[in-house]
């Protein structure tokens, strides 16, 4: 059976959570905390957590395994058929990772592990993150789903990633950016987390965050 390794804190980790649920395929959740331990180094070349255990081996990065569920799992897609609707659903993907995920990032350490970000850096990545948000409503307005009028892969993307965003700005800048800068997804982000895969996800996240922080703490004692 599939083992999806990493922990349930994390919205990488959840994002190919909600797309294993949602595509049915049977799989084992396997705690592993971050680490440059060999045995994590074997199965995830750079350490980065979640990585998925096959049959044939293990694969890493949360993007390149939702591709990877999907043609290996085809009968329920997550992915249009036609290409450039494909495409379409990737762009809105590296848009959510690459320009407001990873740009966001830059504040979890402030918003959730009792760090300080500079007021340079919040400078920046609210300034990052307002054209992120504006490039992500040019390509959507969140009206259904993600990416037009099913539940696809962009909507496991957008689900677990735009409510870390709303809560980590808020937290450190004093403002919920999602939900000044693009209200439609701020709303998507209510709607969506009322569906099953999600909520099971979002239960699991809460448990898996106190355990997270167990683990940050006996880490820090040690
Ligand atoms: N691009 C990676 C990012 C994954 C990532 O950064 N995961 C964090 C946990 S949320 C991690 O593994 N951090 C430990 C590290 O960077 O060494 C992906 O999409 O899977």
């Amino acid at each position: 059976m599939l083992q999806l390794c990493g922990f349930p804190a994390s919205n990488y980790h959840n994002k190919v959570k909600v797309a294993l649920i949602e595509k049915g395929i049977p799989f084992e959740e396997v705690i592993v905390y971050p680490s440059k331990d060999e045995t994590v180094l074997r199965d995830s070349p750079m350490g980065k957590l979640p990585f998925l255990r096959t049959a044939q081996g293990a694969v890493a990065e949360s993007q390149v395994i939702l591709d990877y569920l999907e043609d290996a799992y085809p009968a329920q897609p997550l992915y249009p058929a036609d290409p450039f609707a494909r495409a379409r659903v990737r762009e809105l993907i590296t848009i959510l990772e690459l320009h407001l995920e990873l740009v966001v990032r830059r504040l979890y350490g402030e918003a959730f592990f009792g760090g300080k970000a500079s007021d340079n850096a919040k400078t920046e990545v609210e300034k990052a993150l307002v054209k992120g948000l504006a490039a992500l409503a040019r390509r959507t307005d969140f009206s259904a789903f993600a990416a037009g009028e099913a539940f696809g892969a962009a909507d496991c993307v957008a689900s677990m990633h735009l409510p870390v965003l709303a809560m980590a700005t808020k937290i450190t800048l004093g403002r919920d950016l999602l939900a000044e800068q693009f209200p439609a997804a701020k709303a998507y982000t209510k709607r969506i987390a009322d569906r099953p895969s999600v909520k099971q996800v979002n239960d699991d996240r809460k448990a898996g965050v106190e355990a997270f922080n167990a683990y940050v703490a006996s880490k820090a004692k040690a």
